[in-house]
């Protein structure tokens, strides 16, 4: 007998008899009966396998949207977008799902019967962390404005089989596990093999002459992958439309098999189909550095080529094989350089498989590419060696060095004789091992290049690209970047969001400008008293949170200070730490006078072979222990290292923080989007004249923002003769904290352990120059301690913040690329 709903509304509940034709138009708690009853074929259910249920029953509610999409799409002739990025970090779906499809309350209303709440169910889901952070959770923010602005654009990524690695803490110390996302399957997706396509790797080419006297190169003995398509849909905001995310699987091609096994080798034939699978097996875990590996270029390229593929199969099947107004009709943007080699790829796919002459290829190719640079890390620039891509992609490197020889006759026109230019902006390093570099590939052959933020762009065209801005001034813009404010206010804080909705009317969730109306409400005593109540209510639900996962006590009484992002020592984790010492000495002598109890909360994950940002959590760990262990010093301060950052984990923080930290050394964060999205719920910001945060000042004004440090200038100037001893000698406060680490205070049981913290800082190569920003540091967090007390002046900040946030909606981003950049 089928399953049937427990709990309280049971007996009302109407028994549902479904046929076929009516499936259609069956409510979703129907569907959901029907999953529960048939589909899953249990006799009994859990939380899990509701969630299934109920994920299944809205994806089914997106299919007609999504078909009546695509048919449109294709109808009425359109530009398309295709956005391709090696990493989406998607998060959860369900809230996002349910809300952008108006079923909030009809869900709510169904689960009833089942005795379960929305929010726990949601819980269940696992997040799809198919991204290290800021640049992949910016692509997943950018599908969401696109379908919520209408635009037809498809999403092209990977689907890893295991996205970004658990974080655990053992002893303090950062240890990975494997994230098996898919171990209960995916509701939202939808194999479509249809839209398979074949990946060629290694080889040879060859050419020969076609009777028309053509030279035609093929790219012969490859071994093929199969890729298969994943597709998940991308509802927007109440507007019916449901564009696609399509993730491209890897597998062994069956013809490959088959023809090793006639050859007898059957062990060689299973060794090959690993070979193919373990093309999508796991993401990358590095956000900010390359490690030329084989086996992440083989994911560039099995992308790169899928999907350009797909879109050549789409334009053949409606246009045949003329392409001369391809370009009208398609634009890809390239998210950072991982995606670039599609650039050689689409040349290739026009010229071998297409036969367009070069020049045809060519315009095709750089009218419509378009390349988003992400950062200024030398260290994070792409490179591969000329001998890896001659093994693997034989065929590419030809292209690459065809184009190169061509684009260097421009050169050698516009700097007649120079030799050292000609040298400095070829697309191949030169060396004893040659290498391409990947972004003046990208430069090269794109019409647009952008960085991410204001800041970001003019460092881009006065310093790391500017021989290319001096030969292609057009090429280069800037898109700001932004975040959803679906996903990280309406969603995320319901509370505000309806105290907003009360004040505004709704239409801040589709046009984020109208915030700027708060401004009237900041010497609204009643108004004051409502934020303030909810921003309380928020800190108890992360009070709880770091309860659970780190056993320590927030106090929601407590300033909410807070940093959360990717390890790495240029967004200066450690100077959070030395500034947290620093507090925790002055409340062991006695000095809190001026304090404002804190709990300072830290959490990211570290590069798995990055020593030092591992270190970084260790000390942060230790410290924390120590703070929180010393009852003289609770009162005053507690600090948590929250393991397992997220984004899910983010939609509990950013409503609840009341001070953001955003630290990062001038001209090394190319835009930064975390805060945005605690500006957004009301945080204040502590930060340097770094990336975004340049804007966000702007915007909200120097009272309302908590400016420290060295400006990029300084930044660069001060390089050149760099003497840390100088700040540390100048500041007493620096020299205790450094001496109480140095003391091993902090590492008992482990001496000397955080030497190498101690080196970096005092070192005068220290790129990240903390110990030169820690006295202006210092002194700012004094100011915010002094505002904090007046909390009727905090909260009036608090507001301000989100009233100027509004240009930091993603949609006024994409409603910029879509006009300055796609033309769609
Ligand atoms: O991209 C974000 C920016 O807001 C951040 O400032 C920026 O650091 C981040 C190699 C990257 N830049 N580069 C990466 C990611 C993965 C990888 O394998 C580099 N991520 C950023 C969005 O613009």
């Amino acid at each position: 007998t089928p399953v049937k709903p427990s709990g309280k509304s049971q007996s009302k509940s109407k028994k549902v008899t479904t046929s076929l034709s009516k499936l259609e138009d069956s409510s979703l708690a129907q569907r959901v009966q029907r999953h529960v009853n048939h589909g899953l074929g249990r006799d009994k259910y859990d939380k899990q396998e509701l969630f299934q249920a109920l994920a299944l029953s809205v994806k089914e509610k997106m299919l007609q949207r999504w078909r009546t999409t695509r048919q449109a799409d294709s109808q009425f002739e359109r530009k398309q977008v295709a956005y391709l990025s090696l990493e989406f970090l998607m998060g959860r779906a369900m809230g996002n799902a349910v809300m952008n499809l108006d079923l909030l309350q009809e869900t709510q209303e169904l689960l009833k019967a089942y005795a379960v709440e929305l929010e726990e169910l949601e819980q269940v889901e696992h997040d799809a962390g198919l991204g290290n952070g800021g640049l992949g959770r910016l692509a997943a923010c950018f599908l969401d404005s696109c379908a919520s602005l209408d635009l037809s654009v498809t999403g092209y990524g990977i689907r890893y089989e295991y996205g970004m690695f658990a974080q655990k803490l053992v002893d303090g110390f950062q240890v990975e596990r494997p994230d098996r996302w898919l171990r209960e399957g995916n509701p939202w997706e939808v194999r479509v093999s249809e839209h398979n396509v074949i990946v060629p790797f290694f080889g040879h080419t060859s050419s020969y002459v076609d009777p028309n006297g053509r030279r035609n190169v093929v790219w012969l003995d490859t071994q093929d992958v199969l890729a298969v398509a994943y597709d998940m849909p991308v509802p927007g905001y109440k507007n019916d439309r449901v564009n696609t995310l399509r993730l491209w699987k890897s597998e062994a091609t069956d013809d490959f098999d088959l023809e090793e096994f006639n050859q007898g080798d059957y062990t060689e034939a299973v060794a090959r189909k690993n070979m193919a699978e373990q093309i999508t097996m796991v993401l990358y875990p590095n956000d900010a550095s390359e490690n030329g590996k084989e086996l992440r270029l083989r994911q560039q390229y099995f992308l790169s080529s899928a999907s350009l593929q797909d879109l050549l199969n789409n334009w053949v099947r409606q246009h045949g094989t003329d392409f001369s107004d391809f370009a009208k009709f398609n634009v890809m943007q390239l998210n950072d350089t991982h995606p670039s080699i599609a650039i050689p790829e689409l040349m290739r796919l026009l010229i071998d498989e297409y036969f367009l002459e070069w020049d045809q290829a060519w315009q095709v190719v750089s009218q419509t590419m378009a390349y988003t640079n992400h950062t200024l890390l030398p260290e994070a620039l792409e490179r591969w060696s000329v001998r890896m891509l001659e093994h693997m992609l034989p065929r590419i490197l030809e292209i690459i060095f065809e184009i190169n020889a061509r684009y260097l006759d421009l050169v050698a026109h516009q700097w007649p004789g120079d030799e050292q230019k000609l040298a400095a902006m070829s697309i191949i390093e030169e060396g004893n091992e040659p290498h391409v570099r990947m972004a003046y590939l990208a430069i090269v052959a794109s019409f647009s290049v952008n960085g991410v933020a204001g800041l970001h762009s003019k460092l881009l065209t006065s310093g790391l690209f500017k021989d290319f801005y001096q030969l292609w001034p057009h090429k280069f813009n800037n898109k700001t970047n932004g975040v959803t404010p679906r996903r990280w206010l309406a969603n995320c804080n319901p509370q505000l969001a309806s105290l907003l909705t009360k004040r505004l009317g709704n239409d801040w969730v589709t046009d984020l400008s109208h915030l700027n109306a708060l401004n009237a409400f900041t010497d609204d005593k009643g108004f004051i008293k409502e934020w303030q109540q909810v921003k309380q209510n928020n800190k108890a639900v992360l009070q709880q949170l770091i309860k659970a996962e780190c056993d320590v006590d927030f106090d929601t009484n407590m300033l909410f200070d807070v940093q959360v992002k990717r390890i790495h020592e240029y967004k200066r984790q450690l100077l959070n730490i030395l500034h947290v010492i620093h507090l925790y000495h002055q409340i062991q002598q006695g000095n809190t006078s001026n304090m404002v109890p804190r709990c300072v909360l830290i959490g990211g994950k570290a590069a798995p072979g990055y020593a030092m940002a591992k270190l970084i959590i260790k000390l942060a760990s230790n410290v924390a222990h120590m703070v929180n262990s010393d009852p003289s010093v609770t009162p005053f301060l507690r600090v948590a290292f929250l393991p397992n950052y997220n984004v899910s984990a983010m939609e509990k923080i950013c409503p609840a923080t009341d001070l953001s930290e955003q630290i990062s050394t001038a001209g090394k964060e190319a835009s930064g989007t975390g805060n945005m999205k605690f500006m957004m719920n009301g945080a204040v910001t502590i930060g340097t004249l770094d990336g975004a945060n340049v804007e966000m000042l702007e915007e909200v004004g120097e009272d309302n923002f908590f400016l420290f440090g060295l400006t990029a200038e300084q930044v660069m100037q001060q390089r050149q003769d760099y003497r840390p001893q100088h700040f540390i000698d100048a500041s007493p406060a620096l020299n205790e904290v450094l001496t109480l680490i140095d003391s091993g205070h902090f590492s008992l049981l482990e001496p000397g352990i955080f030497s190498p913290l101690i080196t970096a800082i005092t070192s005068c190569d220290d790129p990240w120059m903390t110990a030169a920003d820690f006295e202006s540091y210092r002194l700012s967090q004094e100011h915010v301690a002094k505002v904090y007390k007046n909390q009727t002046a905090w909260t009036q900040m608090s507001i301000r913040n989100t009233a100027a946030s509004g240009r930091f909606s993603s949609d006024v981003t994409i409603a910029k690329y879509r006009d300055e950049i796609w033309k769609a």
